[in-house]
Formats: structure tokens, C-alpha cells, sequence
């Protein structure tokens, strides 16, 4: 128990006369510091995820109230726009609205400061956390993003109603000091097999952004739907979009709605990877183009369940004039460095015929500025080393990848697919490279999966999830959590931090956010849900 003091500490000046001014204008105006008695707090044992790589308790909670506000050093900057972000959340959550920046004229005695810093890594942030102010530290913006979702995670759901004559979010007291262990974290939505519109996406980099993930992979098309209008080659989505698995009718984003996409990703320090992917899996373009194939004949659409039997024609010209056209219209809508070329069981194509087109279709995406990525499979075709290969099979083509220089993006389907069933009873999912039960989806190491991947080579890890049984968000939710969090925690903290045993109680109190999210989450035996008693009820219950 202690009392919060009215004297400011000297965090430097810049603090001090922040909080001076406000406390001034707050007597001014007559009201009192409320003296508050906090209880004692353990900031170590809050259940953040991805566990921070270190975290110091300290001798002074933080009263979150009516008399808090955020500041940032200028008025409008990237800093200010994390510090709303954070204030917008706080809204939603707690329903209180701590001001950004306020007036002179509010009554404010406690400060969470974002602090540009500089000397730190892109995403590294600190915290340090006192009775009577936050500081947040970071070099960039996106820094201090990442440490925003530490607090949104330590701040409680329900406020102390009995501290003061009015509620009290009590923040524990201490410091954390963080930064990711890789610099990509990401899942990959198949929107292609069926199609999820907007709406659906901006609610899972919603939960992705709480869990400091920061790739989001689409993957726009594929030989049962072409899913992103382009507007030189229009029956792409005309004719294309207008199937998915099962048949029913499909659905593709604008041009509009991918900007809309693009834009509420970054605003959460989210990147989106589109992928096109070619020479396999194109059934759905050769249907509105049929020129593509080369084969001559006009096929069916397709909404079945099959891989491998689609193939472009890879030595016509005008192949590549309309690979070039899409490669530059989605370039053009997407900031991020990366642009995915699938590559994957080409299994219709030629082994030559494949090599040359890869080999050709890979400066077509440097030449719009982009990193190309493609499947593992990309790793047997002789490249530069400013490639990414993305791991999914154990078969050997990592081990090409490696030898060529290129970064490897880990994604094994035997620990990483999100579409794996939990097991041989789920509900959704394929099982074609393993169960996986929600403990197997996180006790595997990203940078000791195979011997052939040396760590330097890692870019990181990457959850995806395919659609082809999965047709509504709830059935999403269910294969994507809680697995996911565990994805994001193999991303971000170092291994010899992470242990399932400690992980899985700190999953447990993920449930008061999987509700208030709504998000239908698969509650599997072997995590013990503290709250299944109140939970479960309200999972069986729902009535989506
Ligand atoms: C393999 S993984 C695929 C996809 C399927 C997935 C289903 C990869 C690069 N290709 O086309 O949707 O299996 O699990």
C-alpha cells in the first residue's frame, strides 16, 4: 500500500514542465489531487502476449482516470497518431476518454508520455511505469505502436471501483524493455478458396496488431476465385470473382476496398504481402482469359478442393504483358517492400518451363520495386539472393533457398498452417501434414526447425491460413485462435524465454479480450480456461 505522491519526478524537463502546467491549471481550477491507495501491484506476472524480453517490477502502480491524459512531443506526428490510436481503444475498452495533447484548460495529474528516443532497433520499445506517469520510449513510431498494445494488454478490462469517487484502472508498476526477435511476424488469409470480404479482415489485423504481428499475406487468387480488381484485364474479377469452394458465389475487393485494406493495416503498423499466384493455381484467370493457358480451350470455373492442375502458359509473350499489368496495379496500391509470386505445386507446368518463368516474372516484380517471395518451390529455380523463400514442405527445396542466399520466411505446415485440424474430431480443417493441437502450434522453435536454416537466414514466421472448409469468420476464428498467439509469440520472443507452461496460463486470461472481440475460438482441453465456468457457457451459447 502506498500513497501516490503530488510531486513530479524528474524524468527530465520536458516532463516536468508538462506536468507542472497541468497541475497548476488543475488547482487553479479548485480540484484536488485525489489521493489514491493503490493496491500493491506484480507487473511480472500479467499475461502479455508475446511475453517482453524483460520485465522489472516496480515499487508504484499507475492509476489510469478521469485526470490522465497522453502527450507527445509535437502536435502532429506519427507519435501523435499512436498516442489516438491508444486513446481510441481506451475509449472502446474502458469507455473513458483520456485526451491526446488536451488543452491547458483540463484538469490533468497523470501522464502517459510517448517519447521519441532515439539509438533504438525499428520496433524496440521501453515502459516505465509509475504512479504518476507512463513513459513510453521508442525510436520510431511504429516502436511505440508495439509498446501500445503492452499497455492496452495490462490495462484491466473493469475499473477499481472503490479507490476513489470515481473509476481507477490500475496499471501495474515497473519497467519492461522489448524488442521482436524477428522482424516478421505475420498469418496469410487464402481468400481465394472463399472469399472474406473487408470487413472479416480488418477484424483479424485488428487481433493481429494486439499481438504485435505486422505482416498480413493475401492470398488473392488461386484456381477457385481471382479476388482484387484490376482494371486493365476486368474479367479477372467479373468472371473470375464470381466462384469460390462449394460453389456458392464468391466475391472480390475493389481497387477501393484493397486501398481501404492497405490503409487500416497501417494504421496498426501492418504491411500487406499481396500474392498472385502463378504459374499453378490459375485456374480462375485462364477462365476469364483463356488465352492464358495456351492450351486452347476455355475451362470451367473450378470450386472444388484440388491443387496442381492449372498452368499458364509460360512461353507466350502476352503472358507476361498481363502478368506485368497486374504486378503494376497492385504494386502501385501496395506501400510494403514485399510482393508474392506463389510459385507453389506448379504440378501442370514443365520443370523447364517453370524455371523460365520464374526466372522471368521475378524482375518483372523488381521492376515495380518489390522483393519478390514465393513458395518453398522457388528455391530450386537459379536466382538472386533478393528472394524470399517461404517454407511450408520438408523437402529439400529450403535447402536450395539457403545455398542461393535467399531469406527464408518459415511457415512449416506441420507446426505453422493454421488450416491443420486441432484433431481428428475438429470441426474444420484439412490434416494432410499433421494435427495440430494448440500446444504443438507453439512448442517448435522457428530458428531450430530444420538444420538447413541457419538463423541469419530467418526473416521470420508466418501463420497461414487456407479456406478451402472455412467459409464464415466464426469458422476462421476457430482454426485462427487461439493457435495464432502462439505464432506471434514464436515471432517475437526469444526462445529461451518461451515455455508452454508458463504460455498457457498467460492464454488462459486472453478470454475477457476473445470476448469482447467476439472471437469464436476453439477452447481446447489442453489448455486449462480458468474461466470455463463463465466462458464456456457463452462459447456454447453463441449464436452465430
Ligand atoms: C497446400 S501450402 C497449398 C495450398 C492448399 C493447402 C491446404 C501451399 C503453398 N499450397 O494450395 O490450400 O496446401 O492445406
Amino acid at each position: 500500500m502506498r500513497m501516490l505522491s503530488r510531486k513530479i519526478s524528474n524524468f527530465s524537463t520536458f516532463l516536468l514542465v508538462i506536468l507542472a502546467l497541468g497541475f497548476l491549471l488543475g488547482c487553479s481550477e479548485g480540484p484536488k489531487l485525489p489521493q489514491l491507495v493503490l493496491p500493491e501491484t506484480d507487473l511480472a506476472a500479467t499475461a502479455l502476449i508475446p511475453k517482453p524480453v524483460q520485465v522489472v517490477n516496480g515499487p508504484d502502480a499507475f492509476p489510469l482516470d478521469r485526470y490522465t491524459a497522453i502527450f507527445t512531443e509535437t502536435e502532429r506526428d506519427a507519435f501523435t497518431g499512436v498516442g489516438e490510436f491508444l486513446s481510441g481503444e481506451i475509449r472502446k475498452t474502458q469507455k473513458i476518454t483520456i485526451p491526446v495533447n488536451p488543452d491547458s484548460g483540463k484538469d490533468v495529474f497523470r501522464g502517459i508520455y510517448l517519447r521519441q528516443t532515439p539509438g533504438m532497433e525499428q520496433e524496440q520499445y521501453n515502459l516505465q511505469i509509475s504512479s504518476d506517469s507512463i513513459l513510453l520510449r521508442a525510436t520510431t513510431a511504429e516502436g511505440a505502436f508495439r509498446g501500445v498494445q503492452t499497455l492496452r494488454q495490462l490495462l484491466p478490462e473493469t475499473s477499481n471501483d472503490t479507490l476513489a469517487e470515481y473509476p481507477v484502472w490500475v496499471i501495474p508498476g515497473g519497467s519492461i524493455q522489448d524488442k521482436p526477435a524477428f522482424e516478421y511476424r505475420g498469418s496469410m488469409l487464402d481468400v481465394a478458396r472463399h472469399f472474406f470480404d473487408i470487413e472479416d479482415v480488418k477484424k483479424y489485423l485488428d487481433v493481429m496488431a494486439y499481438y504485435k504481428m505486422n505482416y498480413l499475406h493475401l492470398h488473392l487468387t488461386d484456381d477457385q476465385g481471382w479476388r482484387i480488381e484490376i482494371t486493365s484485364w476486368p474479367k479477372l474479377t467479373q468472371i473470375g470473382g464470381q466462384t469460390e469452394v462449394g460453389g456458392e458465389a464468391g466475391g472480390y475487393y475493389t481497387q477501393e476496398d484493397y486501398k481501404e485494406l492497405v490503409a487500416f493495416a497501417g494504421d496498426r503498423y501492418i504491411t500487406i504481402v499481396p500474392e498472385v499466384d502463378m504459374p499453378g493455381h490459375t485456374n480462375a484467370a485462364s477462365v476469364s482469359y483463356p488465352f492464358l493457358n495456351g492450351n486452347g480451350k476455355t475451362p470451367k470455373p473450378y470450386t472444388g478442393m484440388r491443387v496442381g492442375f492449372s498452368t499458364l502458359d509460360t512461353r507466350k509473350d502476352t503472358v507476361y504483358q498481363f502478368i506485368e499489368d497486374v504486378v503494376r496495379e497492385i504494386s502501385a496500391l501496395s506501400p510494403g517492400p514485399y510482393f508474392h509470386i506463389g510459385g507453389d505445386e506448379s504440378h501442370a507446368t514443365q520443370k523447364a518451363d517453370y524455371e523460365y518463368f520464374i526466372k522471368r516474372v521475378v524482375p518483372i516484380v523488381r521492376k515495380y520495386g518489390k522483393i519478390p517471395i514465393g513458395w518453398d518451390e522457388v528455391g530450386t529455380v537459379s536466382l538472386d539472393a533478393d528472394v524470399v523463400a517461404q517454407i511450408w514442405q520438408d523437402k529439400g527445396n529450403e535447402v536450395h533457398a539457403v545455398e542461393q542466399g535467399m531469406k527464408i520466411l518459415m511457415s512449416p505446415a506441420k507446426k505453422a498452417y493454421l488450416d491443420m485440424s486441432y484433431d481428428s474430431i475438429s470441426k474444420f480443417g484439412l490434416h494432410w501434414a499433421a494435427y495440430i493441437p494448440v500446444d504443438s502450434a507453439y512448442t517448435w522453435s522457428p530458428e531450430t526447425y530444420s538444420d538447413k536454416i541457419p538463423r541469419a537466414a530467418i526473416l521470420g514466421v508466418e501463420a497461414p491460413l487456407w479456406s478451402e472448409t472455412i467459409s464464415t469468420i466464426a469458422e476462421l476464428e476457430y482454426l485462427a485462435f487461439p493457435r495464432l498467439l502462439g505464432i506471434a509469440e514464436l515471432g517475437w520472443t526469444p526462445s529461451g524465454e518461451r515455455s508452454w507452461e508458463d504460455y498457457k496460463l498467460r492464454l488462459i486470461r486472453q478470454t475477457p479480450y476473445f470476448k469482447r472481440l467476439d472471437i469464436q475460438f476453439y477452447p481446447s482441453q489442453r489448455v486449462p480456461w480458468m474461466e470455463a465456468d463463465s466462458l464456456l457457457p457463452w462459447y456454447n451459447n453463441r449464436t452465430k
